[in-house]
């Protein structure tokens, strides 16, 4: 079985909204909100691929030392293994913009529920409510 290494980031304003992002036509699992984040490259540390993957999708640097680990997915698809860190991050340089064609919305964790996630970022919210509560 494949294993498919993953990373995410939970972006909180300062009104304790998260970042969410709604996964463009084209691409798999379409229509979906996800916490933005991308596959992690051969070699990359998982700090270096989420900083990579929120550049390249929205514009904005993050320090390594921004980056506070809170949970990790893990979801079996048929044909490959998902595992995917997700990082806490409060501080980021740049203006958030939607660089790859995605939706972006701000969302009260305890909002997430009402949007249909993939199924490897729907575990990631009870963590996330505790965190915000
Ligand atoms: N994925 C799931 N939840 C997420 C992210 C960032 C990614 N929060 C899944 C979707 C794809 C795979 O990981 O199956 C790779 O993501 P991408 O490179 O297509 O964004
Ligand atoms: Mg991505």
């Amino acid at each position: 079985m494949k294993l498919l290494l993953v990373v995410a980031a939970a972006l909180v304003d300062a009104d304790n909204r998260v970042l969410i992002a709604q996964r463009p036509e084209g691409k798999s699992l379409a229509g979906l909100w996800e916490f933005p984040g991308g596959k992690i490259d051969a070699g990359e540390r998982p700090e270096q691929a989420l900083i990579r993957e929120l550049q390249e999708e929205l514009g904005i640097s993050v320090k390594a030392a921004c980056l506070a680990p809170l949970t990790f997915a893990s979801h079996g698809y048929p044909d490959f293994h998902l595992l995917m860190p997700l990082y806490v991050c409060r501080r980021w340089e740049g203006h958030i913009a939607a660089r790859e064609g995605q939706t972006l919305k701000w969302v009260a964790a305890t909002k997430l529920r009402d949007y249909s996630m993939p199924p490897a970022d729907e575990p990631l919210i009870p963590a996330l409510v505790e965190l915000l509560a």
